[in-house]
């Protein structure tokens, strides 16, 4: 019985196209970055927007399938604008695995990294957002590894995994923490370019038509905040929330300098 579940947590990822079928689709994330063909002849403009601005409130839940941060901002929200199209922050989420270091779903320069955040963004413009639309959505990637320097004391994980205890159960919090401008995620990375290709939702429905923004250098985490990530249950027993690879049929990449 034991085999019988594990193999259904490992394997949890390959029947989503029965019930959805996006996720079967053409254009579907996360893709292996360094695989993927660099379009030099288009330009594309990406632009942070107001993400010095400290929430209001910032709330954190362990959902089941992750752990999700959702700043609420009363006046000005953050926002990126790509190609001059607003996409304000919704909320933000983390993918990881228990059982080694690939815990990212996106791959760049050879490897998963053991954590990978994502800032989910959506352009207002289309109405009210339900989580599941792929074109209007924004998704700003940041993956993480093991560092070690005292930085990773003071950064902004800390304030998230202050509470872990408290949110280990699947479908347990809210908790609410001291809320931090967003633009402090970005303090200690040193990375000089986004990788924008058009990509899916991660997970199901696996909508299409999502810009994604990844950033060309990881920021680091500790080991020790790495564990508390790793007591976090999901649900049903699953022993990872990110999503392998998927093909890039023909999709290209292009690079913006920061
Ligand atoms: O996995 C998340 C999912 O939880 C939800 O946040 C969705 C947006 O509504 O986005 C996907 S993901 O593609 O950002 N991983
Ligand atoms: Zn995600």
């Amino acid at each position: 019985l034991i085999h019988l579940i594990q193999s259904i947590a490992a394997n949890y990822e390959n029947s989503w196209a029965n019930k959805y079928p996006n996720c079967g689709g053409l254009q579907q994330s996360p893709i292996n970055l360094d695989k993927i063909e660099r379009d030099d002849n288009h330009s594309v403009s990406v632009r942070f927007k107001d993400y010095d601005v400290v929430p209001d409130s910032m709330k954190v839940e362990n959902k089941g399938r992750t752990v999700q941060v959702t700043p609420t901002w009363y006046t000005t929200i953050p926002a990126v604008v790509k190609d001059g199209v607003l996409y304000e922050v919704q909320q933000m989420h983390f993918h990881w695995v228990y059982n080694n270091d690939e815990g990212s779903e996106h791959i760049f320069e050879d490897r998963k990294t053991v954590l990978e955040l994502h800032i989910v963004h959506w352009n207002p413009a289309l109405g009210d957002f339900d989580g599941q639309q792929g074109e209007g959505i924004l998704v700003v990637g940041l993956l993480y590894e093991i560092g070690i320097d005292d930085e990773d004391y003071s950064n902004f994980l800390f304030n998230i995994l202050n509470y872990a205890y408290n949110i280990e159960e699947p479908k347990s919090g809210p908790v609410y923490i001291k809320p931090f401008g967003l633009e402090s995620l970005f303090y200690y990375n040193n990375s000089t370019k986004f990788l924008t290709y058009i990509g899916s939702l991660t997970t199901p429905p696996c909508s299409e038509g999502v810009s994604w923004v990844v950033l060309n250098i990881p920021s680091t985490v500790n080991e020790y905040q790495m564990d508390l990530f790793q007591n976090f249950e999901l649900h049903d027993g699953d022993d990872h929330n990110n999503r392998p690879v998927q093909k890039i049929n023909g999709r290209k990449l292009t690079e913006v300098p920061r």
